[in-house]
């Protein structure tokens, strides 16, 4: 299925900086959502991928943030996300998939039942520096029933091979972990593909045996 996301409406706007306009084609809206701890690359992989400058609510951090915000494993973050980041990718003429960036800090978990209306799918973005901040995204998501896949953003550091955080995600051998690179627009292109890719998977299956 990797003509599912192709270059086509991917390449457009990002390394220009330009904004791509909604092509007037377009028809259907397919929402995906990338989850995960503070600081893990969130904001990163959707401005990886979108063909619009991503909305994006960054604030410097301030006081607030002071103890609540766990940035002793962040030396270089200085921003934090206080709503969602919002990115847009036009599939082919008529389809679109709209990228949230779901903000990992309990003081906003209230937003996630909305936020997860509608969701086709979701990425939860894990660094294996800081494997626990994945576990409640993942809880949430079993608890939603949203299909979702895993993905490491490898960050210096990051020593544990994919089966060891398999085992300590306690995540079953049917969901999808892979490593990624927010930064890198080919490897955010991968992750979404995979996570398309497994959710036709679990279409397919749930076809065969009704
Ligand atoms: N080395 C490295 N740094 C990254 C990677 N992805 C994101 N970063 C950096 O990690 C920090 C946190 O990323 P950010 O996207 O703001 O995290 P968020 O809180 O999940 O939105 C930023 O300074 C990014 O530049 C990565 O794959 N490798
Ligand atoms: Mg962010």
């Amino acid at each position: 299925m990797d003509s599912t996301i192709s270059d086509h409406g991917v390449d457009s706007g990002v390394d220009s900086g330009v904004r791509t306009p909604l092509r007037s084609t377009a028809a259907d809206g397919l929402k995906i959502v990338v989850v995960g701890g503070f600081g893990v690359g969130k904001t990163t992989m959707v401005r990886s991928v979108s063909e619009i400058r991503p909305l994006s609510t960054e604030e410097t951090m301030t006081q607030a943030g002071v103890g609540v915000d766990r940035t002793s494993d962040v030396v270089d973050k200085t921003t934090t996300t206080v709503a969602f980041d919002f990115g847009r990718i036009s599939l082919d003429e008529q389809m679109v998939l709209y990228l949230f960036g779901a903000p990992g800090q309990e003081r906003f978990w209230f937003l996630w039942d909305r936020l997860f209306s509608g969701t086709l799918g979701a990425v939860v973005l894990a660094d294996t520096r800081r494997l626990e901040d994945s576990w409640y995204s993942i809880d949430r998501l079993e608890h939603h029933g949203t299909p979702f896949i895993v993905a490491r953003n490898v960050f210096p550091g990051a020593t544990h091979d994919l089966d060891s955080v398999r085992e300590a995600l306690s995540l079953s051998d049917d969901v999808p972990l892979i490593d990624c690179d927010a930064r890198d627009r080919d490897s955010v292109k991968h992750v979404l593909i995979t996570l398309v890719d497994h959710l036709f998977a679990l279409t397919t299956a749930r076809e065969t045996t009704s």
